[in-house]
């Protein structure tokens, strides 16, 4: 199999929850080294890429990563924010209870409104490394995940890097099958 045989993906994905549950966070731990930035603080939105080579479905992938750069510029933007968006990871903090209602109170109903009809989320919950301070516990995110059919739950730190690779893995795999046609 040649490089020419490879089969290439562009897929827009995007990191939604309130402020400081972490989106940047994940974002720049996933993405270490080699990336690029496009940083649009008037448009609210930070765009990174990255480039995957997964061998074992003869794919080359770029992911064109969407931030919130400005939580109060995001109500104005969030029209584009979502368009073309295949799928996302829904974040709360679960440190922070509001930060977890939040996340069918607002997240997920503009995720279903804005978003593709087919685009699909993975619940994350962040902070999982502040053990003494955590007030919602994964029996709770759990729970949630499956009454908003999410395709899984995964607990993070993003600032140990627990489980992040991981929640973008599985949520680029999830997306690839959708778009190639396959059950999953
Ligand atoms: P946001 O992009 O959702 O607004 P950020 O959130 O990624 O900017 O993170 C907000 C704050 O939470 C940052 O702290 C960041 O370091 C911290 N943070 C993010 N993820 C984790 C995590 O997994 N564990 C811990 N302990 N902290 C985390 P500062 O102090 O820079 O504001
Ligand atoms: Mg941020």
């Amino acid at each position: 199999m040649t490089e020419r045989d490879k089969r290439k993906w562009a897929i827009k994905l995007t990191v939604l929850g309130d402020q400081a549950v972490g989106k940047t966070s994940l974002i720049k731990k996933y993405v270490t080294g080699a990336f690029e930035m496009d940083y649009h603080p008037t448009l609210g939105v930070d765009i990174t890429l990255k480039d995957l080579v997964l061998d074992e479905i003869n794919s080359e992938v770029r992911l064109i990563l969407w931030d919130i750069a400005g939580q109060n510029k995001y109500e104005l933007t969030r029209k584009m924010f979502f368009q073309g968006c295949v799928g996302a990871l829904l974040i709360y903090d679960v440190t922070r209870p509001s930060t977890f209602k939040n996340v069918t109170a607002k997240w997920l109903n503009d995720f279903k409104q804005y978003g593709r009809s087919n685009a699909i989320f993975i619940l994350i919950g962040n902070k999982v490394d502040m053990e003494d301070s955590i007030k919602v516990h994964s029996e709770d995110g759990i729970k949630l995940s499956k009454e908003l059919k999410a395709i899984d739950f995964i607990e993070t730190s993003a600032k140990y890097g627990k489980n992040v690779e991981k929640a973008f893995e599985k949520l680029v795999m999830h997306v690839l099958n959708n778009l190639s046609g396959k059950s999953n």
